[in-house]
């Protein structure tokens, strides 16, 4: 005959233990790295993808997070292997739909912040539509996408950011198609927060990362991150250790001009890294809890089953 837990004579003393126990008063320490990292990444040596999820470990001891408290999601690309990495709640979804997913998770759980990472074909090919209207909806997550300029994973093919000429197997004479730019359509599609960082400047990578995570809306960062196996030297014109530059957004740039931060995003590479705009409008969540408090008003004390049915009834 079956037995509920709660009829045996040692669970009841348990649960009785644990009720009698005295409250937890010591405060909660911050994660280790060593907590946080999970499986042994399996990007190539060298690859930029190393450094980005470095960071987010760093992000998160400085911002002394918890396992209950971060989420990572990602579509399917290298990058996008990331939430296997982590040691925390995580989704590793189908290609260029982690943003529709990602979404659902803020709107239901307004008391975390979520972490999109990916790549460039995972958020500019396949998943473009869900990026532009992620953008627009204003949806409260911090949207990371290590741009390499191909797609790593399927070994080598023209990705939306690989320049004209690159040498690809889908374009073995050189790519013929204009390359899109990230932060310009960011801007136009409706992004609150747009930001350019690279690989091969960590504390820049993580003060970017901070300021994403602290601004109420949809923030999006473009990371250049080298892919050394199919695109190697790729980004050596923004890195001082390889001859190049790196010019952060100048001083006097307003942020919150919207043509300042479009002029800004159209020089020529390696541009500017920083926070090219950042703006404040009422996101999604806010809307939606709006909604949601408003409607619960009008069915106070009604169960479930009792709402369903006068929506259904509202349909006839
Ligand atoms: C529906 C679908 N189409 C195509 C693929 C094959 N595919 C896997 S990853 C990928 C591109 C990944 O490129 P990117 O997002 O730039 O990531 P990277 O590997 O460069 O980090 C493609 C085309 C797939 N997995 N699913
Ligand atoms: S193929 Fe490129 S992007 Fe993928 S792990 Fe290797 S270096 Fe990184
Ligand atoms: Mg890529």
């Amino acid at each position: 005959m079956s037995q509920t837990l709660t009829e045996t004579p040692e669970r009841a003393g348990t649960i009785a233990a644990v009720a009698a126990a005295p409250a937890v008063t010591e405060e909660r320490k911050g994660l280790t790295k060593k907590e946080i990292a999970a499986d042994h990444p399996t990007w190539c040596p060298g690859c930029g993808d190393f450094s980005v999820l470095a960071l987010y470990f760093k992000l998160i001891e400085k911002r002394k997070m918890w396992h209950e408290k971060i989420t990572t999601v990602a579509g399917i690309g290298c990058s996008s292997r990331f939430p296997y990495f982590v040691q925390a709640h995580g989704v590793h979804l189908i290609h260029g739909r982690a943003l529709p997913f990602a979404s659902g998770i803020s709107l239901s759980r307004p008391d975390l912040h979520v972490f999109v990472f990916g790549g460039d074909g995972d958020a500019f090919s396949i998943g473009g539509n869900h990026f532009n209207h992620t953008a627009r909806k204003n949806v409260k997550l911090t949207y990371c996408v290590m741009d390499n300029w191909v797609y790593g994973l399927t070994k080598k093919q023209t990705s939306p950011t690989s320049p004209l000429g690159f040498k690809s197997k889908t374009d073995m004479w050189g790519a013929g198609d204009y390359p899109i730019n990230p932060m310009k359509q960011a801007i136009s599609a409706g992004a609150t927060f747009v930001a350019r960082t690279t690989h091969t400047n960590p504390n820049h990578v993580l003060q970017m990362m901070e300021a994403a995570m602290d601004h109420d809306g949809f923030s999006f960062i473009e990371c250049l991150s080298e892919c050394v196996e199919f695109y190697e030297g790729a980004f050596d014109a923004s890195n001082p250790r390889k001859g190049g530059v790196f010019n952060e957004v100048p001083k006097n740039h307003d942020v919150t001009d919207e043509l300042a931060a479009y002029k800004l995003a159209g020089e020529p590479f390696p541009g500017y890294f920083g926070i090219f705009y950042k703006n404040s409008k009422p996101t999604k969540n806010a809307k939606e809890a709006e909604i949601n408090k408003s409607f619960q008003s009008k069915v106070t004390g009604l169960k479930d089953w009792q709402i369903l049915q006068k929506n259904f009834d509202k349909l006839k």
